[in-house]
């Protein structure tokens, strides 16, 4: 079964879903941002399950392009995947990257079981990538990517990033 796409404009910490997906940094330890907010509204034993997972595993920071697993604490879902995103100035194969956020997001859900899975526009704010590329790269990837999720969706903070995402869907 190919899974439905929708867009809502909101905030992705409001949303019930089996997995929330978190524009989470290497440190896997927080920030602004969607993580910020993540973080906020889930509650400390989402800082737990990183704090455990970066003494476990990653030690030298959770790779760009990666995603990983954790209680969503206090949110309306039972897990968050923490990916993340390159930085639109600096990386190279940036696109690669991004595109590989959203595989290896959806690949950790199919991992977990998760039917309902919950996007940000990730890299679209502290990393600065364009709005409209962003979008783009995000609806091709989970088109063409295989996964036994049936909903993704994305959640766009503003009304700019829900019509770029519209845009996309066509
Ligand atoms: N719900 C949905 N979307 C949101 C929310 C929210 N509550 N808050 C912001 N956005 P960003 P990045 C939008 O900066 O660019 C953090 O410090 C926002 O408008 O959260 O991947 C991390 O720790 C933008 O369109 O993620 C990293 O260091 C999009 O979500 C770094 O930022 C992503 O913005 C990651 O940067």
């Amino acid at each position: 079964m190919t899974p439905t796409i929708t867009l809502v404009q909101g905030d992705i910490t409001e949303q019930s879903a089996d997995a929330v997906v978190n524009a989470a940094n290497s440190s896997l330890l927080g920030g602004g941002g969607v993580d910020g907010a993540i973080h906020r509204r889930g509650g400390p034993a989402i800082l737990e399950d990183c704090r455990r997972l970066r003494a476990a595993r990653y030690g030298k920071g959770l790779p760009t392009g990666q995603a990983v697993a954790t209680t969503a604490g206090e949110l309306d879902a039972r897990w968050v995947i923490h990916t993340v995103g390159p930085v639109h100035s600096r990386e190279e194969d940036r696109s690669e990257l991004l595109a590989s956020c959203y595989r290896e997001s959806l690949r950790v859900a199919d991992d977990l079981g998760a039917r309902t899975v919950a996007f940000p526009a990730v890299s679209t704010g502290v990393y600065g990538w364009p709005m409209d590329d962003a979008a783009r790269i995000a609806i091709e990837t989970v088109r063409t990517t295989r996964t036994s999720v049936e909903e993704i969706r994305f959640v766009l903070f503003d009304r700019r990033a829900y019509e770029a995402f519209a845009r996309q869907m066509g």
